[in-house]
């Protein structure tokens, strides 16, 4: 019980200051977030901001832009103990009094090493980077 319970504070440990755990590091990073011509309802500009997921995991949303077509929101996402070929998932939406209104959604594969990745909506183009940050396992003998 005892190591039970070292292993998994040492896994909590682990998760709350990032450092190096073997199997539990592999890790997602997207940021530098930003968008061009996108589109708001009638003549407004749109007030944007994006919801970020990685597979199942909702990482949060960016800030709310107010009147900005070419927004470019401050800001990053990480993603632990990610597993391989997950879906990265971007949903732009324009924030209003009303109903919110989703003016696109990116989705891309993940594979290691850092990407630029650029996504057309119907309206607008959003451009952001990711690093998968993949480390491989271990094995120590002895
Ligand atoms: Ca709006």
């Amino acid at each position: 019980m005892a190591s039970l319970s070292l292993s998994l504070g040492l896994l909590v440990l682990c998760t709350l200051a990032l450092v190096h755990c073997g199997p539990y590091d592999d890790r997602v990073r997207v940021w530098g977030i930003s968008a061009t011509n996108l589109k708001g309802d009638f003549l407004s500009q749109p007030d944007p901001y994006v919801k970020v997921w990685c597979g199942p995991a909702f990482g949060g949303m960016t800030s709310i832009l107010k009147n900005q077509a070419n927004p470019t929101w401050p800001g990053e996402f990480n993603f632990l103990d990610v597993i391989h070929k997950s879906v990265l998932k971007l949903e732009v939406w324009d924030d209003n009094v009303g109903p919110d209104h989703r003016l696109g959604t990116c989705t891309t594969t993940i594979y290691p090493g850092t990407h630029i990745e650029t996504c057309h909506l119907k309206k607008g183009t959003v451009y952001y980077t990711y690093t998968y940050q993949k480390e491989q396992q271990q094995q120590k003998d002895g």
